[in-house]
């Protein structure tokens, strides 16, 4: 009886440090991080969620939040808002935001509407941002092969100085960039991902495209819908095909999931969104961030959600 006593102490005094690992790095309602280590400090943009009605992700500003250390977080405000875009109906709505760094300048790739992906450049990270071109880099009525909706973009920037855009639900698009990180350059394709688990018509891809590299493996990682799951699959170059690995992030209480990989100073975290505020749901999303590791073979660890797991 002691022992068992004492092990449900033990389990009490665990669960609000569990729960404090889980930590929104803002408590204004925030989603689909895009985070950063640019000019000394950390930078996540994101999705205003605490703008948009409450029923729908009608927002029509990004936010964006800076850290030194990534434990205090300040809020920078918005730095872009859908009216930069002539070209674009003030009214649209301002979904996952990315931002890139090249040649000196900071590429903000704004999708709007749910159907065009602007590209904004600035000089600061915090902006100001302009229109970088006179009209949208994706065109849903324009381009093709852009998928039911061209959404949620994601840079990568291989070593060899080769710009990708990645963006699309249902089937994930892949789009070399030039260097100027404002023009296409080549066809949009989708990318191949071979090997989803037969036992589970769930696994395949939704939304949230990201791409990184790490040790020579490219790691593409997305969720698998509404709600999702955040997986991921390698492959040996940007363009695949992809191999499914695994799971990094299950399943979360809200209808969506949207990840996002920052590698800085040897390590690496992933960042996502969750439902961690008061009054919180799946429009009123919060942003947090784990370690994310690798095992020997390359294979991520599944990130555990600890306000969950350690529930009684
Ligand atoms: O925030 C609006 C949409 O919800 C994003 O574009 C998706 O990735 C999902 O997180």
């Amino acid at each position: 009886m002691k022992i068992v006593k004492a092990f449900v102490c033990a389990a009490m005094l665990l669960i609000p440090l569990a729960a404090a690992a889980q930590t929104p790095i803002t408590s204004r309602f925030s989603a689909d991080p895009s985070p950063h280590f640019f000019a000394g400090q950390f930078y996540v943009y994101a999705t205003d969620d605490a703008s948009n009605s409450g029923k729908y992700w009608d927002s029509t500003a990004w936010r964006l939040y800076t850290s030194k250390d990534m434990k205090t977080w300040v809020d920078k405000g918005a730095p872009l808002d859908v009216t930069v875009f002539k070209w674009a109906k003030p009214e649209a709505k301002a979904w996952a935001p990315e931002v890139a760094f090249r040649h000196g300048k900071y590429f903000f790739y704004a999708p709007i509407g749910g159907d065009k992906i602007g590209v904004a450049v600035g000089n600061q990270p915090e902006g100001p941002f302009r229109d970088a071109r006179t009209d949208a880099l994706i065109d849903k009525a324009r381009d093709p092969n852009v998928g039911d909706e061209p959404i949620d973009p994601a840079v990568f920037l291989d070593k060899d100085g080769q710009a990708y855009l990645l963006f699309g639900t249902r089937v994930p698009k892949i789009v070399k960039l030039k260097s100027d990180m404002v023009t296409l350059d080549g066809p949009i394709r989708n990318l191949t991902i071979n090997g989803f688990p037969r036992d589970d018509p769930k696994k395949m891809y939704g939304e949230a495209p990201f791409l990184h590299k790490r040790g020579g493996l490219y790691y593409f990682s997305f969720s698998t819908g509404w709600p999702g799951q955040i997986v991921y699959a390698t492959a040996t170059t940007p363009l695949g095909p992809y191999q499914y690995r695994g799971v990094i992030l299950g399943y979360l209480p809200i209808s969506t999931n949207h990840q996002a990989v920052l590698e800085h100073a040897g390590k690496s975290w992933l960042f996502y969104h969750d439902n961690l505020l008061p009054g919180g749901g799946s429009h009123r999303r919060s942003i947090t961030y784990a370690p994310l590791r690798y095992n020997r073979d390359g294979a991520i660890e599944k990130v555990t959600r600890q306000t969950v797991e350690v529930e009684p």
